[in-house]
C-alpha cells in the first residue's frame, strides 16, 4: 500500500482503522474491510490506481454511497476502495441537447434539483435518491418509483468516460439522442456492477419537467384487491408515473419510523402518481380513482406539495424503518409479470404463514417489482437459515410466474449463488468471457456477480 501513498500524495488516500471500518459495509449489512481507500478527484488519479493495481494484482472496488442492497460495493480482502466522494462535479447541463455531463459522485438527489430549478426532468429516482450517486446508479442499473413511465437508468445513459483494469481512458456511446454504430458498449457497462470499468464521467438524457403532477393514495382493506388495481389501472392503458405497493407490516413499521398519516388499519396501500398536462392527469387520475374505488378502496388526494413530500418521505423511509421488526432483514427485489401481482402476494403471504418468519413486501408494484423482506435475526441461526430457505421458495415462484429474481438490486455478492436458476450456463459463460476481456486479471471488484 505504501506505493499509494507515494503516488497519491495528501488526504487522498487512508488506511486509518475508521476509514477501513467505514468502507467496508453496504445496506446489505455484509462487512468486510478493505486495505486502504483512496478519494481520486480526477480520471487521471483513477488511471494512476489502476495502472498501480493492475501491475500488482490488488483488487480495486468502485464505490458510491454504499446505499447497494447486495454488497456490491462491499470489498474481498486485501483491496483498494476507490470512493467518489470529491468527483461531485456537475460538469456541464446542455440544454440545447437536453443532456447532463457529470462525475460519477454527484448525489442522484442534488442532481434532480438542481435540473428541476432550470425546469428538467431526470426521472430515475431510487428511494435512496437524496444520497445514493449517479456514479452507483449507472453501475447497478438503478431504477426507482418513476421507473413504471419514465424506465430505469440505462434508459438514461449516452456516453461513459471509464477507466479500464489495466488504466486505459475509453469513452463510449455518443453525444447524440441515437446511435447505433458497433456493439453497445456504454448499455453493457450501465448495470456491470463495478465489475468492467471504473467510471469517471456520465452523460445522462434529460426530459423537459412534467407540467403538473397529481399524487393519490388508495387504502384498501384486501390485498388481493390492491394487486388486482395494480393490473386493471395498467390495462385500462394508463400509465401513471408511479404505482407503489405497501403491505399493512410496511405500514406499520413506516408509521412508527416516521409518521406521516398513513391508515394503520389498512391492508395495503398504493401510492399513486400521475404527471403531464394538468388537465389530462386530473382525468387520469379520476380514471385511476374509479378503479380502486370500484375494487373497494378508499381514496385520498395529497392537497400540496408538503403532502406530497411527506408521502414520498414515508415511502422512502421504509427500508430502513423495517429494522425495528428485526435486527436483519433479507431483501430481494423480484420481478414478476404485472397481472401476476396479486398470484405473487398470496403465495408470499402463505410461505409466511407456514414457515412462522415475518415477511413485508412492498415495492414497484406497477412494474411487478415486489421488495420481499424476510425478517430475521441473524443471531439466531435456526431463523437465519430458515430466511434462506425461504429466499429460494421466493425465487422459484417468481421465475415459475415468468419473473426475474432482481428488477434493481443487481446480483453482487448476496444473489450471486442464485443467478443459475435464472441464466442458462451459456449466458453465464458468455458473460464470464466478457469480464475476462475487459479484466483479465479479475482485480476489478473480483467475486461480484458469478458463483465462485
Ligand atoms: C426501495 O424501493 C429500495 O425502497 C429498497 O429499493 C428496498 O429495502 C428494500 O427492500
Ligand atoms: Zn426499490
Amino acid at each position: 500500500m505504501k506505493l499509494f501513498i507515494e503516488k497519491l500524495p495528501g488526504t487522498k488516500i487512508s488506511t486509518a482503522p475508521e476509514d477501513l471500518v467505514c468502507y467496508g459495509f453496504d445496506a446489505s449489512g455484509i462487512q468486510v474491510q478493505p486495505a486502504a481507500v483512496v478519494w481520486p478527484d480526477t480520471t487521471e488519479d483513477v488511471v494512476k490506481v489502476m495502472k498501480h493495481a493492475y501491475k500488482n494484482g490488488i483488487p480495486v472496488v468502485p464505490r458510491g454511497a454504499g446505499t447497494g442492497m447486495t454488497a456490491g460495493s462491499v470489498p474481498v480482502k486485501g483491496a483498494v476502495i476507490l470512493s467518489f466522494e470529491r468527483m461531485k462535479r456537475i460538469v456541464e447541463i446542455d440544454s440545447e441537447n437536453l443532456n447532463v455531463v457529470c462525475e460519477p459522485g454527484v448525489i442522484n438527489g442534488k442532481l434532480q434539483r438542481e435540473l428541476e430549478w432550470k425546469g428538467f426532468f431526470y426521472p430515475p429516482d431510487p428511494a435512496s435518491m437524496n444520497f445514493c450517486t449517479i456514479g452507483g446508479n449507472v453501475a447497478e442499473n438503478a431504477g426507482g418509483p418513476r421507473a413504471i413511465k419514465y424506465g430505469v437508468t440505462r434508459d438514461y445513459v449516452m456516453e461513459i468516460e471509464s477507466v479500464l483494469p489495466n488504466g486505459d481512458v475509453m469513452t463510449s456511446g455518443v453525444k447524440t439522442s441515437k446511435g447505433v454504430v458497433g456493439y453497445d458498449l456504454t448499455h453493457l457497462l450501465t448495470g456491470s456492477e463495478g465489475t468492467l470499468s471504473v467510471f469517471t464521467k456520465i452523460r445522462l438524457k434529460i426530459l423537459p419537467l412534467p407540467a403538473g403532477v397529481v399524487t393519490l393514495l388508495a387504502v384498501f382493506n384486501n390485498l388481493e384487491a390492491s394487486g388486482d388495481a395494480v393490473t386493471k389501472i395498467i390495462s385500462s392503458k394508463i400509465i401513471p408515473r408511479t404505482l407503489e405497493f405497501m403491505d399493512r407490516e410496511a405500514i406499520s413499521a413506516v408509521e412508527k419510523f416516521k409518521p406521516v398519516g398513513l391508515p394503520r388499519d389498512a391492508e395495503a396501500v398504493l401510492l399513486i402518481e400521475c404527471d403531464g398536462n394538468p388537465l389530462a392527469i386530473t382525468k387520469e387520475a379520476e380514471k385511476i380513482a374509479d378503479i380502486c374505488r370500484q375494487l373497494g378502496a378508499e381514496i385520498k388526494m395529497a392537497e400540496d406539495e408538503y403532502a406530497r413530500n411527506n408521502l414520498w418521505a414515508s415511502r422512502r423511509a421504509i427500508s430502513p424503518a423495517l429494522y425495528q421488526i428485526k435486527p436483519d432483514k433479507i431483501n430481494e427485489d423480484i420481478v414478476v409479470p404485472r397481472n401476476m401481482v396479486t398470484k405473487m402476494l398470496t403465495s408470499l403471504r402463505k410461505l409466511s404463514e407456514e414457515t412462522g418468519i415475518r415477511i413485508v413486501n412492498f415495492g414497484h408494484a406497477g412494474d411487478g417489482n415486489i421488495h420481499v423482506n424476510i425478517m430475521v435475526d441473524r443471531q439466531d441461526k435456526e431463523e437465519y437459515r430458515k430466511g434462506l430457505d425461504l429466499v429460494k421458495k421466493v425465487f422459484q415462484e417468481t421465475i415459475a410466474l415468468g419473473g426475474t429474481i432482481s428488477g434493481e438490486h443487481g446480483v453482487g455478492l448476496t444473489k450471486a449463488r442464485y443467478i443459475g436458476m435464472e441464466l442458462s450456463k451459456k449466458e453465464i459463460e458468455i458473460m464470464e468471457s466478457i469480464k475476462k476481456v475487459f479484466d483479465p486479471g479479475n482485480i476489478l471488484n473480483p467475486g461480484k456477480i458469478f458463483p465462485h
